[in-house]
């Protein structure tokens, strides 16, 4: 193990500086060409005459015309919308007894690392908030080479084998002959795919549940997905599984919500980040193994090479060993954010493949795609791809070669230069895989164990809490409403009925069919040709656990409401006192407070002070809050009263069961709203006049209250009321 941590730091620093070399900067710069030739007039093409035809001369126009047409790369077949950020990883816990890693065993190392965050369905300019998976790829830059864990925001996939792969995306992207809809998986050929692949439904259920609309990418978590393997300096090796936890807790928006996001700020999630690391309020992850010796790989009732199975956290705990802080955002999103290239087969000494098949087939697509989006074999030199420990290999020139690679020889074995660049061997800290044990026939098939398809996605519907079933099923009610063929939804009814018969009725009610008793054709629709129905049938079996907390997210921390974005409902005549008291109160909590009003400039407070807006009704919404805020004072409450626009962020935040407070002279404005015509008449005892709705008059009362409310994101019981018009 390293110990002298000055000078790592130090060689960190250095290589970190190194990787920044090609930042420009043209403050107080002439303006050139990409050969140096600096530009006088950059407005004008050359003409014969001032009224004449351009001149094919004009070489500093066509280079900046042609650099310009050639600006579009191919966009990421799938994840091709993201957000990226740069940060560190801090380990807490040394685990040299499970790998080598220096660093999961140096924990006076801080890594730097690049985060890329993306949806997966739709194009790079579609929107943050489509129901979907969200990529969550981390490239750690060690002193070993680089690291990339390019996991996703849920733990398991929709299928087992990599070779299906292509065809997931087929269906699940838009429709061949009208590329219709974007970023969306309702539609036929999705639910289509889905209802002939049993292995789909755990995967389904996350996919269906409030994990798929995340509040932020700051409140998700992110998953290895795959079993992995670690190996210790003895060469023993353990499978492990890898987690990020967010420390602001998980948390989602509704449906109706991201809906309305998506047309409002389809920017969202990116925006939210951006803003969150440039206010120094830097998201943060910490970094979790679940570790399983070797001797136990098949101690469980599912497979660990099974992508499509997660290891309950009731049967091997999540152990936190480390952080991560997002602390800076990128200077430039196409160099960076676009161009970073992860790759499961990036890997450290220490750190190893285990035999999950849809792994393998990730370990050969990674560098394929990047070949063809970043045009060639040395995306490794792009700035953001580089390792920080120098890279000396034999390989040689191809399109845009940075390295320049001296002397004569490009071979190996050499003499010429005295064998260099030589091979590593284990004592110098070279990669050597882990020797597994392979046995049996050349096979295209698999295996038994991977076959019960069903157990682990009533695990997930058992385990969530009762909105968070109902948003399920709604979410399902949704999707399949919008599926056109009736024999898809058909076809999905049975296939729900296998994960849960209620959640089947009810889904069945809402499309107008009946639940299927059997089908006329089986369920697995994919087996190979010349094998049985009978061999490919899906297997049932009974999980030991019945729920698992760790799966529903109303086990989330409650309390933290740092970053809470807080509307502040005002208009002239409003009472300046309460604002500030409330302002005070949250932000001392963490949270950001945003006067919304009719006007943009300054609003005028009943004791004459100055308030500034942050948004017009015009271009806020409720949606973009987590809570909202109505202060007093006669005249700013007249105005709301009287202001549709007003009417309806509150209606709608009611809605979307976030936490209203205001005080109670502001009243007469809450009693214009929906919900505001259902609270009692005489108020002057009470606080909590229904679950998340607040009224005070004492300032700090308003406050605790209110704080609490936020903290606890939302509340779904108010959902039973279902017929809310905003
Ligand atoms: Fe990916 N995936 N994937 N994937 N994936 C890509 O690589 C692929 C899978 C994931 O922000 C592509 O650079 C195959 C699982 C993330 O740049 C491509 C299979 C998980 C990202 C590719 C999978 C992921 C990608 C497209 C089945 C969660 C975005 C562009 C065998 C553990 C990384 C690119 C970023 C991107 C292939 C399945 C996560 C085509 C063949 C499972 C987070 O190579």
């Amino acid at each position: 193990m390293p110990t002298d941590t000055n000078n790592n730091d130090n060689q960190t620093n250095k290589k970190l500086e190194d990787l920044q070399q090609n930042i420009e900067d043209s403050t107080g710069q002439v303006l050139t060409t990409n050969q140096g030739l600096k530009v006088n007039d950059d407005q004008n093409t050359l003409k014969a005459g001032e009224r004449g035809p351009s001149l094919l001369e004009d070489f500093i126009f066509r280079e900046k015309m042609t650099h310009f047409d050639h600006e579009r790369i191919p966009e990421r077949v799938v994840h091709a919308r993201g957000a990226g950020a740069h940060g560190v990883f801090k380990l807490n816990e040394d685990l040299s007894e499970f790998t080598k890693a220096g660093f999961l065993t140096d924990t006076s190392r801080e890594t730097p690392v690049f985060v890329r965050f993306s949806t997966v369905t739709g194009s790079r300019g579609s929107t943050d908030l489509a129901r979907d998976a969200r990529g969550f790829a981390v490239k750690f830059y060690t002193d070993e080479g680089n690291f990339d864990l390019v996991g996703n925001n849920i733990p398991v996939f929709f299928i087992q084998d990599s070779i299906k792969f292509p065809d997931l995306v087929h269906a699940i992207k838009p429709e061949q002959h009208n590329e219709i809809p974007q970023a969306a998986s309702a539609h036929d050929t999705f639910w289509d795919y889905i209802s002939n692949t049993p292995e789909s439904a755990h995967m389904i259920m996350w996919i269906m549940s409030d994990r798929a609309i995340p509040r932020s990418y700051r409140m998700m978590e992110g998953f290895g997905v795959h079993s992995f393997r670690f190996v210790n300096a003895e060469g023993k090796s353990c499978f492990v599984k890898f987690h990020w936890k967010p420390l602001l807790g998980v948390h989602s928006v509704a449906w109706d919500e991201a809906q309305n996001i998506s047309g409002k700020d389809p920017d969202y999630h990116r925006r939210d980040l951006w803003e969150a690391i440039e206010s120094g309020n830097f998201p943060q992850w910490d970094f979790g193994v679940q570790i399983v010796p070797e001797e136990d790989e098949f101690k469980y009732e599912f497979d660990l090479l099974d992508a499509t199975k997660l290891i309950p956290e009731e049967l091997v705990p999540v152990r936190r060993i480390g952080t991560l802080t997002l602390n800076r955002n990128p200077d430039n999103y196409f160099a960076e954010t676009e161009q970073v290239a992860f790759h499961t087969g990036h890997v450290v000494p220490g750190i190893d493949f285990s035999n999950d098949p849809l792994l393998h087939g990730r370990l050969f697509s990674y560098t394929d795609t990047q070949l063809k989006r970043l045009g060639g074999p040395n995306f490794h030199e792009i700035p953001i791809n580089r390792s920080v420990n120098t890279v000396h290999n034999n390989q040689r020139d191809g399109h845009m070669r940075m390295q320049i690679n001296q002397g004569k020889s490009a071979h190996g074995p050499n003499a010429m230069k005295g064998g260099c660049p030589f091979q590593a061997g284990m004592m110098d800290g070279g990669f050597t895989s882990y020797a597994a044990p392979v046995e049996g026939h050349k096979i295209r098939g698999r295996s038994k164990s991977f076959f019960d398809h069903f157990s682990q996605a009533k695990l997930f519907f058992n385990s969530q809490s009762e909105p968070e079933k109902n948003h399920l099923t709604d979410a399902l009610c949704f999707e399949l409403s919008k599926v056109e063929t009736i024999a898809i939804r058909e076809r999905m009814l049975y296939f729900l009925s296998q994960v849960d018969e209620g959640l089947a009725g009810e889904v069945a009610y809402c499309v107008g069919l009946h639940v299927p008793k059997a089908l006329k054709t089986p369920l697995n629709q994919t087996k190979p040709a010349d094998a049985s129905d009978e061999e490919y049938a899906p297997v049932v079996k009974e999980g030991s656990l019945a729920k698992s907390a760790a799966l529903s997210m109303k086990n989330s921390p409650t309390s933290d409401i740092r970053t809470r974005k807080i509307a502040v409902l005002a208009a002239d005549g409003v009472n300046e006192d309460s604002i500030q008291a409330i302002k005070n109160a949250l932000e001392a909590e963490g949270a950001i407070c945003e006067v919304i009003a009719p006007r943009l400039g300054f609003i005028a407070g009943m004791n004459d002070a100055t308030i500034p807006v942050a948004k017009t009704f015009m271009t806020a919404a409720s949606v973009f809050y987590d809570a909202v805020y109505v202060p007093g004072g006669t005249n700013s409450v007249a105005t709301l009263e009287a202001e549709p626009d007003a009417i309806h962020f509150l209606n709608e935040a009611f809605k979307h069961c976030k936490a209203i407070a205001f005080d109670d002279d502001a009243l007469q404005a809450i009693k214009a709203t929906y919900f505001g015509r259902k609270l009692p008449n005489d108020n002057s005892n009470e606080t909590v006049l229904m679950e998340g709705i607040i009224m005070s008059r004492d300032a700090s009362t308003l406050a605790t209250k209110f704080i609490k409310a936020i903290g606890q994101h939302r509340f779904w019981e108010r959902e039973k009321a279902r017929k809310v018009p905003a």
